[in-house]
């Protein structure tokens, strides 16, 4: 559970508390709501938990990019994609120390190491390991996501001392199979198993606007709400269409309306009401308003820093403005 900023009143204790039975019906039936009431109820059960006016922020840094086996239709950085992309070897520790200090003095607290592959392999391990003292040694919360793990290899990152691990359902098992062929829901399910086992906080959400319908984004969140214990943090991903990936070049109707994206952030609020959900990929093609409407709805995080893995985030600048603007400050070991 999250820490818990302000005391629930007895009015909020209900929906405050985490459920792990949501059927898709009732999923399904947020999203069908008339957009005020379901705003209200979001806000409500946001406000049982967290302060609404605290966002914490999260940088992201590739430590290997690119040449991944996976056939995701929407990553640029799987072997499949025609898109023009550096393939990289993994970074030198130095650099993502470099990169966790410069994610720092912007206002992050947390830094996100994601890496092209299938899956981790032993042989890497140890420099996991140095990555997260580096990481930990500039005063910051580390997170990996470095495809599937196993037990024993979650365990060792968790003595290692790692925070968080994210690890996307990405859509509805319905859809799943139009997007990824190589891996299976299930093997992201054990993954995130192992992940909590070890006792490493989950982090674990999905895309949405990728052609799927509004019954597979209810049945994303289903998947992640009936999770024996709801992910700590729920990234909610606006697909960017990269040049040369199967989605973009195929001709799917991609996309989302803005207002069914602010949805889709309040079922995820209400249905896990006690998980930080992220406003993640997507967000430097979102106006003002929509991002302020995501934060009514109870976004309470972000990906901050010029870049996400392989294409631009939305500038800091811009981001410290509208911060301003809404009244919202930055929050570190809390959330
Ligand atoms: N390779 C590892 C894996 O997939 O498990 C970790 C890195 S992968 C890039 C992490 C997540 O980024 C994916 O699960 C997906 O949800 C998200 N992602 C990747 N490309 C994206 C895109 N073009 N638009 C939106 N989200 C994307
Ligand atoms: C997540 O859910 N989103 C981040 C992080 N987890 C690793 C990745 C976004 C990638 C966006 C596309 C890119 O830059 O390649
Ligand atoms: Fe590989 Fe991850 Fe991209 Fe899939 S999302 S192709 S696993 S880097």
């Amino acid at each position: 559970m999250n820490a818990v900023t302000t005391t629930p009143t007895d009015a909020h204790d209900d929906a405050a508390t985490p459920r792990h039975d949501w059927t898709r019906e009732e999923v399904l039936a947020l999203f069908n709501l008339p957009f005020n009431d379901l705003m209200f109820q979001a806000q409500t059960v946001h406000r049982a938990t967290f302060d609404p006016n605290q966002v914490q922020r999260s940088s992201l840094v590739n430590i290997k990019s690119g040449a991944c086996p996976e056939d995701c239709k929407y990553c640029s950085q799987s072997v499949r994609s025609k898109s023009k992309l550096k393939v990289e070897p993994l970074m030198p520790i130095e650099e993502v120390r470099a990169a966790a200090q410069k994610a720092k003095d912007a206002g992050a607290s947390r830094l996100c190491m994601g890496a092209a592959w299938r899956k981790l392999k032993d042989r890497d391990l140890e420099t996991m390991v140095g990555m997260i003292k580096a990481v930990h040694e500039t005063g910051l919360q580390s997170c990996m996501t470095l495809g599937m793990l196993t037990a024993e290899q979650a365990a060792a990152l968790r003595e290692a001392g790692l925070d968080y691990y994210n690890h996307n359902v990405d859509t509805s098992r319905e859809y799943y199979g139009e997007v990824i062929t190589t891996r299976t829901y299930d093997d992201r399910l054990e993954t995130l198993a192992a992940v909590r086992q070890a006792g490493i906080k989950v982090c674990s959400g999905g895309i949405i606007g990728m052609g799927e319908s509004r019954d597979d984004r209810a049945g994303m969140i289903q998947t992640l709400a009936t999770l024996p214990t709801h992910p700590d943090s729920v990234p909610i991903n606006m697909l960017v269409p990269v040049e040369g990936t199967a989605l973009a070049d195929t001709g799917t109707p991609l996309g989302i309306d803005a207002i069914e994206f602010v949805r889709t952030i309040a079922v995820a609020r209400i249905t896990m009401p006690r998980s930080v959900v992220r406003l993640s990929a997507g967000r430097h093609a979102m106006d003002e308003a929509t991002q302020a409407l995501a934060f009514l709805a109870g976004a309470n995080s972000m990906f901050y820093g010029e870049d996400l893995l392989t294409t631009k985030n939305s500038a800091v600048g811009r981001d410290n403005a509208l911060m301003d603007k809404l009244g919202i400050s930055g929050v570190d070991s809390r959330l």
